[in-house]
């Protein structure tokens, strides 16, 4: 059971000096947005046992039965321009993907733009949205994280199942948050520890985007936190956003040689 004054005491002093848990609400995001649209400064943060409107991109839901997942939003004001926001969701990512490992006993991949994988099944996802015109440096960035604990949809995975058993979910949050705080502003390595961490760079890609489809080679991550992929038309492609299938690569022989070789089923 997640207890705001775990989190707080395994925490200690942060920027994280608003915490709230609430028992249900439509969108944790939603609520964190609204304070951060009325003056709410950096650090708030709201955990629910439960949503009935969870939110993914775009127009899709983030389903978890009540107490089975951490559903939490934090407002964060980087100082960063709008072309940067993606550092923020790497930052969160990585964040995750410590605790995961510290008080999970599992070390996910991070696959672009915003997912924390096991193998090639979603562990969490992680919805950024900036508040204020995302032309002005310094705007609120709300950052959702949904992380499926104890249950999870079907196709989807939950940290007991792939760790180390049963998760105290206060102290994987106040891990996260700690380990958050600590990334905020070293923004050059954010993007060296993504990169990392990132199991797309290097694999054959479906990519899904507001223009198109295309399949290409995912080559690296830029400094933007954009991915980079050469399509099959050798045409290089610098993306801010989408939706990234992990595809068998069609070069079976390369697959050997770099290790990657069924590691992906779609
Ligand atoms: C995301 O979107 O992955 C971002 C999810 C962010 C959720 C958190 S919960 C706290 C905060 N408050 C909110 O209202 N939202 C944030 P996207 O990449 O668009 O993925 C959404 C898709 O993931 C859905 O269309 C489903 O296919 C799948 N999905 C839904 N629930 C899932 C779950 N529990 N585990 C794994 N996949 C899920």
């Amino acid at each position: 059971m997640l207890s705001a004054e775990r989190v707080r005491s395994g925490l200690g002093a942060s920027r994280f000096d608003d915490i709230r848990l609430l028992a249900e609400v439509d969108s944790t995001n939603r609520v964190v947005r609204a304070a951060a649209d009325g003056g709410a400064g950096e650090g708030m943060v709201v955990i629910a046992d439960h949503q009935t409107a969870g939110r993914g991109r775009l127009d899709r839901t983030w389903e978890a039965p009540a107490g089975s997942a951490i559903l939490m939003s934090v407002l964060l004001r980087p100082g960063l321009p709008a072309t940067d926001l993606h550092l923020v969701t790497a930052a969160v990512a990585l964040a995750a993907r410590a605790a995961c490992s510290s008080v999970g006993g599992v070390l996910p991949d991070l696959k672009w733009p915003n997912d924390l994988m096991v193998g090639e099944a979603k562990l969490a996802g992680i919805l950024a949205e900036a508040t204020l015109p995302t032309s002005e440096a310094g705007s609120a960035v709300v950052v959702g994280l949904g992380l499926n604990v104890s249950s999870c949809p079907p196709g989807a995975v939950f940290l007991q199942a792939v760790g180390q058993g049963p998760v105290d979910p206060s102290a994987l949050v106040a891990d996260l948050l700690g380990d958050l705080d600590r990334r905020m502003g070293r923004w050059d390595q954010v993007i060296g520890d993504y990169r990392a961490a990132c199991a797309t760079i290097g694999r054959r890609v479906r990519v899904v985007t507001p223009g198109g489809e295309m399949v290409g080679h995912a080559d690296a991550v830029d400094d933007h936190g954009r991915l980079v992929v050469t399509s099959e038309d050798a045409a290089r492609h610098v993306l801010a956003a989408g939706d990234v299938i992990h595809l068998r690569s069609s070069n079976p022989p390369t697959d050997r040689a770099s290790g990657q070789e069924g590691r992906s089923t779609q």
